[in-house]
């Protein structure tokens, strides 16, 4: 087993990382910019090493940099974390150059899954149920028209280089495929180097299905279940679950067997997830494999009781998979959301500023990932994620009931945050009883935001009388007094709310 890992990345994900080797007896190795010189993972890995100024790409994409950290310090592997380096096969290659192991899928398997319609055609040749469309990038538009025609309207056009949704355009018919395929091409250009895009039908409405896979070096892949990560924005996931409330135990096992066969023929190796797109009519298909480790695994350890992290670390020592099937056995719902420094009042755009105060949820069935603390400042360079609050229930009921607790509980003075549209979902009908699809935030929040937007004039005239009235100079040095002092803040923030 290893004795020192480097952990190449920042925020919620390092320290989660570094929590799991310190429980290994496992000395870590941070990394950090200049703008993370306070930050938790800092202060919480046993060693760190600047590696550069705050922009990413100089800093934690700086591969040399890392490197060196990883050779000064003696570190024998690097867990990469999500997002960054986690699907660059490149510095896991690098990796094993500098005689570092790479805790995560080897670069073959990534490669092997990276290039999207390479990845459909090995799920298609295994008998695995894919999305009608191509299975190469297309030429050009008239190709691309006759892969549309042949698939129907609507269509979406996707990057065959990169995944998560970055490039992705719906197409509802021939007039707009045209420019739909020359704007895709130079998105994906500009965000992968390469325009190589494919087309899918665009299946709606739909469900989006995801299994988390562990395999081994010696031909074992198990699965830890489902989730469902339907709740997204713009292809950014705000709230994910597992179970799905949409499969019965018939679905469930088909999806799962699929999965990982999917892992079989992908030649896959330790954590991954299989991604699939769930129609009304119970047709499911296999959309991607992420090679990595994702933001939303919590939900699977809290009903799995598996920790995704201590098993990638094993698997990447090289030791055999520790469970076998019949030993994974979830229990009760898990749910996550993710608290994004964003204003859901206006469109998400980000939110920047500094974290004045910040309460943070436990009790039962409570679990928050997060790095935020006090005097934390969010700026632009990195991504805008601050905390996970996932919770636990016997039943999906009481996993809402403790997440509506936790998002109460949850409070933090200086950023806007994503909690309002958290605490909307899980009031929200058609969310408490499962019945919704990837369309849910734009069907219910769009209108939300709506009602929101034709108060302003009001909220304008009302803000205008106050200033007037010279209230609001004597008011807001009150409240900075309070802020000051979080604990009793906080105290007349829920005194105003129960009034
Ligand atoms: C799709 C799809 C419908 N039809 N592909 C989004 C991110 C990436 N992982 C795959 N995604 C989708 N691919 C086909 N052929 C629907 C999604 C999708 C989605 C699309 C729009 C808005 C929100 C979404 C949430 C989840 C999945």
């Amino acid at each position: 087993m290893f004795s020192k890992v480097l952990i190449a990345n920042r925020g919620e994900i390092a320290v989660r990382v570094i929590r799991a080797c310190r429980e290994m007896g496992i000395r870590t190795v941070g990394i950090y910019s200049e703008a993370d010189r306070n930050a938790m993972h800092v202060r919480f890995a046993d060693e760190a090493f600047l590696v550069g100024p705050p922009p990413a790409r100089d800093s934690y994409l700086n591969v040399d940099r890392i490197l060196k950290a990883a050779k000064q310090s003696g570190a024998e592997a690097i867990h990469p974390g999500y997002g960054f380096l986690a699907e660059k096969p490149s510095f896991a290659d690098e990796c094993e150059t500098a005689g570092l192991t790479y805790i995560g899928p080897s670069a073959a398997a990534q490669r092997a899954m990276a290039e999207k319609t390479a990845a459909r055609r090995t799920m298609q040749d295994a008998g695995i149920p894919i999305v009608p469309g191509t299975t190469e990038p297309i030429a050009g538009f008239p190709e691309a028209a006759e892969a549309a025609s042949r698939v129907g309207y609507p269509v979406i056009i996707k990057a065959a280089g990169g995944g998560g949704g970055k490039g992705m355009r719906i197409v509802g018919s021939e007039e707009a495929l045209a420019d739909a395929v020359r704007l895709a091409a130079s998105e994906v250009a500009s965000a992968f180097g390469e325009s190589a895009v494919y087309i899918e039908r665009y299946v709606e409405p739909a469900r989006h299905i995801e299994v988390q896979l562990l395999a081994d070096n010696f031909g074992n892949v198990i699965h830890l279940g489902e989730r469902e990560c339907s709740v997204q924005r713009r292809y950014q996931k705000l709230i994910e679950e597992s179970p799905s409330p949409a499969l019965d135990d018939e679905l469930r096992r088909r999806i799962t067997d699929t999965a990982v066969k999917a892992a079989q023929v992908a030649n896959y190796d330790n954590a991954g997830t299989a991604e699939f797109l769930l129609a009304p009519d119970g047709k499911f298909y296999f959309l991607e494999m992420n090679t990595r480790l994702q933001v939303e695994h919590p939900v699977t350890e809290f009903v799995t009781g598996v920790d995704i992290v201590k098993a990638q670390i094993h698997l990447a020592a090289g030791e055999k998979l520790r469970f076998k099937q019949e030993d994974i056995r979830p229990k009760g719902a898990a749910i996550e959301c993710r608290i994004y420094a964003e204003d859901p009042y206006n469109m998400f755009l980000p939110s920047i500023g500094v974290i004045r105060a910040i309460q943070e949820p436990s009790g039962p069935g409570v679990r928050i990932e997060t790095a935020a603390h006090h005097g934390m400042p969010i700026t632009v360079f990195y991504d805008a994620l601050i905390a996970k609050l996932i919770t636990w229930g016997s039943t999906r009921r009481e996993a809402i009931n403790r997440m509506k607790r936790a998002l109460r509980e949850y409070q933090l003075v200086g950023v806007k945050t994503t909690k309002p549209f958290h605490q909307f979902a899980m009031e929200d009908e058609t969310f408490c009883v499962g019945a919704y699809d990837t369309k849910y935030v734009q069907k219910v929040w769009g209108a939300q935001t709506k009602e929101v937007e034709d108060l302003f004039p009001v909220a304008a005239l009302a803000a205008t009388l106050v200033a007037h009235a010279g209230r609001a100079t004597r008011h807001s040095a009150a409240l900075q007094r309070e802020i000051d002092s979080p604990w009793k803040y906080f105290g007349r923030r829920e005194m105003m709310r129960r009034t």
